[in-house]
């Protein structure tokens, strides 16, 4: 508890003395993540800037690349890295030798040394050493604390960022479980205790049940005729007005049914298991975006389709911005059913290598390359391939290269991807970043075939 009262107060002292140092017009460059954390961080920095009345440009960014920080290192005095950096920090001293930098992130730092002129804030530092007790947008939720008091009504944004990254789990940690108290405290979350069910606030009550996954009910999940049945048993009409009823079009009576029913039918097993906390966000007005989780997916779709900037002006309450985030998870969809059904079709056609060991999904440029990762992704997490089969996904992105990302099949890994791909492109001294379970390179075109003998290799 020490170290974490120590880190809190560290970060906070950072956002103070950014404030009390900051010189008259100094310009001000954001930089965060592309994902919900990055995106929740990123607008948390924004609110706490206008509230100086300070101005800044952002970007966000799925990696930190060369040619990227080259640009931008001329365009501002100051520059704020939010939920990325710790895993380029050599990359960052290159480009900014001289300008002051401040990285709030929650990655491993691939280094020790950084020079004078960066500020590390990241748990790692503090012992705390792993990545899902605080999320990118937590450290920066303390850092802007401490740039102004009121700006702790910027908690929710920091839950919403760590459910992003996934570091809820029955429940938050540490820091994060802080923070929760916080926005808990303000009125914006209330935590609820609901069935494991996805997609109340977006699917047909049909398919909700019908695709349970997470509960497995028999006659029900998976299953179209035995759900259309359930409903009818009970009474429960699916439509209304000839539409389809939402899981929240339902009456308080009929939810309570349908759970009594679900947890008989489950049988005798432990009911925590089948239940989940709901983080709702009382003060976001769309029903869809109430339950954290699917909040948290909504956001993650606009930064996969590089729609950064309704994304942000959503999280920090624009309602255009919000009706239009809503719409692009359908755009996200589509793409994703669009990437699964090309790696239908090259497996039947035997165009993915698989060599028992790693298997190759090389899209070329037939997808969007922020889809691809999460194709990768979504390979891992299904069944397509035994436990610790290493997933590879290819991309051509502009100016002859090619995104590569790893995941494992069912997160079960013997080895840490992030070390295996480093090791890989080594030969190219290219930059590899991610996680054991994750992680992502660009290298030439040119390499292509030379990589993936390389990675064979390595694997091997
Ligand atoms: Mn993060």
């Amino acid at each position: 508890m020490e170290n974490i009262d120590q880190f809190i107060s560290e970060v906070k002292n950072s956002g103070s003395s950014f404030i009390s140092t900051l010189k008259p017009n100094t310009k001000i460059s954001l930089i965060g993540h592309h994902d919900t954390d990055g995106l929740c961080s990123i607008a948390m920095l924004e609110k706490a800037l206008e509230r100086e009345s300070l101005s800044f440009e952002t970007a966000n960014i799925p990696q930190l690349e060369d040619e990227f920080l080259e640009r931008i290192s001329k365009e501002a005095d100051v520059f704020i890295f939010a939920d990325i950096g710790s895993a380029n920090l050599e990359l960052i001293q290159k480009h900014f030798p001289k300008k002051e930098v401040i990285i709030l992130d929650h990655h491993k730092p691939n280094t020790e040394k950084v020079s004078k002129n960066i500020s590390l804030l990241n748990p790692f530092l503090y012992g705390i050493d792993e990545e899902k007790i605080i999320a990118g947008a937590g450290v920066v939720y303390f850092f802007c604390q401490g740039m102004n008091p009121q700006n702790k009504e910027l908690a929710q944004l920091a839950v919403l960022g760590a459910i992003g990254d996934t570091q809820e789990d029955d429940g938050f940690k540490d820091l994060n479980n802080i923070i929760l108290q916080h926005s808990i405290l303000q009125k914006q979350i209330s935590v609820l205790r609901e069935l494991r069910l996805y997609g109340k606030n977006s699917r047909p009550l049909l398919k909700v049940l019908q695709y349970s996954t997470d509960l497995q009910i028999p006659g029900i999940t998976n299953d179209y005729q035995g759900t259309l049945k359930f409903f009818r048993e009970l009474r429960i009409p699916l439509n209304w007005k000839g539409k389809p009823r939402k899981w929240y079009n339902l009456r308080e009576d009929e939810k309570n049914l349908i759970t009594e029913k679900i947890l008989q039918l489950k049988g005798e097993e432990n009911q925590e298991e089948f239940t989940v906390n709901n983080y709702k966000f009382n003060l976001f007005k769309r029903r869809e975006l109430s339950c954290g989780r699917e909040f948290a997916t909504i956001v993650n779709a606009s930064g996969r389709l590089e729609d950064y900037r309704t994304a942000i002006d959503a999280l920090k309450g624009n309602e255009d911005a919000q009706a239009k985030i809503v719409f692009n998870l359908r755009t996200y969809k589509f793409a994703i059913k669009e990437g699964l059904d090309l790696f239908e079709k090259y497996k039947e056609a035997g165009q993915i290598i698989n060599n028992g060991k790693v298997v190759v999904f090389d899209t070329e440029d037939k997808l969007k390359p922020n889809i691809v990762g999460v194709i990768a992704s979504i390979i891992a997490r299904n069944k397509y391939y035994d436990e610790g089969i290493i997933i590879c996904t290819l991309s051509n992105i502009p100016d002859q290269k090619i995104k590569i990302s790893l995941r494992v099949s069912r997160d079960k890994s013997e080895m840490n991807l992030a070390d295996l791909l480093q090791k890989t492109v080594s030969p190219w001294s290219l930059p590899a970043g991610g996680h054991t379970n994750a992680a992502g390179a660009i290298i030439p075109l040119e390499k292509k075939e030379e990589f993936i003998q390389n990675l064979i290799s390595n694997i091997l």
